[in-house]
């Protein structure tokens, strides 16, 4: 089908040639370079109302507030991953600006999007530390983001598994890209520095060994399953989409592992264009989204590639059939 639209495109761009003076030839797609971050930090002083006070808008100095500027300088990592990577201009694709709020509730145990911003909190200081020391965290709540504005993935069952798993592989990659750290460098890891020395754990999660993030007396154990013989069949959390999310996390780690060298290139652009590529459904299965990352790798890589061949293998490992 994509192949049937460009060829249709230049159809219709040779016909107008022969009737209209020839226009200025637009620039080539790559050249485009989206433009800088336009962020606003909103300090909500410890109530749960939205935004809260502005704090920091682009371009300013330091605010001063630890919180604030961490969640400023996160989100012109992920923005800049986004721009240099995948040739997009923000959550959007059209510059939207990035808005967040910092200090949010008491004692606040989580990080989120609401579907136009993103909110951190302060963490309780027994378990969690304030949310944005974590760089993936503010990676994973700004790709929320991006999956609302592309695939639109319902947040429910095995598409809202693949939504979180989406976040969780691009909060990754912003850190990697941030720390030139290849596949065999990096961590791999959700939410490293959010515990605090009581917990026993690294992380909130981890894509190369998913159910291994933490083993805890108070939080138990990390209860991600590492493939489809460990699904988890249940109606909390939306149909468990932050517990299933190990499967799908496990096949992009696993991508990443066979071809070796920077995540953010190869498997980054396969899963990249597999959500935003217009022919994800926002209901998808495990099974529908594998299909589409093996279409992506075969539009972007050809049939016979090793790239092709490491997402077919990945899938098979997490037992999705393709
Ligand atoms: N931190 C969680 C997330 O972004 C919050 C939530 O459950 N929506 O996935
Ligand atoms: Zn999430």
């Amino acid at each position: 089908a994509r192949a049937a639209k460009e060829a249709l495109s230049h159809v219709r761009s040779v016909q107008s040639a022969r009737t209209q003076p020839a226009p200025a030839a637009p620039p080539a797609l790559r050249d485009v370079r989206p433009g800088p971050p336009n962020r606003s930090i909103y300090d909500a002083g410890g109530s749960e109302i939205l935004p809260g006070k502005l704090v920091r808008k682009e371009s300013e100095p330091a605010s001063g507030d630890q919180s604030a500027d961490e969640a400023y300088d996160g989100l012109g990592h992920t923005h800049r991953l986004f721009a240099d990577i995948f040739g997009r201009n923000s959550i959007d694709g059209q510059g939207l600006p990035l808005d967040a709020t910092v200090h949010f509730g008491k004692l606040y145990d989580n990080a989120f999007w609401d579907g136009r911003q993103m909110v951190f909190g302060d963490g309780d200081g027994e378990v969690f530390e304030r949310f944005t020391r974590s760089l993936s965290v503010i990676g994973h709540e700004l790709m929320h983001g991006v999956t609302q504005y592309s695939a639109g993935l319902a947040y429910r069952n095995q598409a809202g598994a693949i939504n979180e798993s989406m976040s969780d592989v691009f909060g990754a990659l912003v850190e990697q890209y941030l720390n030139s750290q290849s596949v065999t460098d990096a961590s791999w890891l959700i939410g490293e520095g959010l515990f605090t020395p009581q917990v026993e754990g690294s992380a909130l999660r981890s894509l190369k060994a998913p159910g291994t993030a933490y083993d805890d007396d108070v939080l138990g154990k990390d209860p991600q399953p590492d493939s489809m013989d460990s699904y988890v069949r249940t109606s909390a959390d939306n149909g468990g989409v932050h517990i299933n999310s190990g499967i799908p996390n496990r096949a992009f780690y696993l991508t990443a592992e066979t071809l070796g060298g920077n995540a953010w290139e190869a498997p980054g652009r396969i899963w990249y264009d597999a959500l935003t590529g217009g022919s994800l459904p926002a209901t998808a299965t495990f099974r529908v989204f594998a299909r589409s990352t093996a279409a992506s790798a075969v539009d972007l890589f050809g049939t016979d590639s090793p790239e092709h061949d490491a997402v077919r293998q990945a899938w098979e490992t997490v037992k999705v059939k393709l």
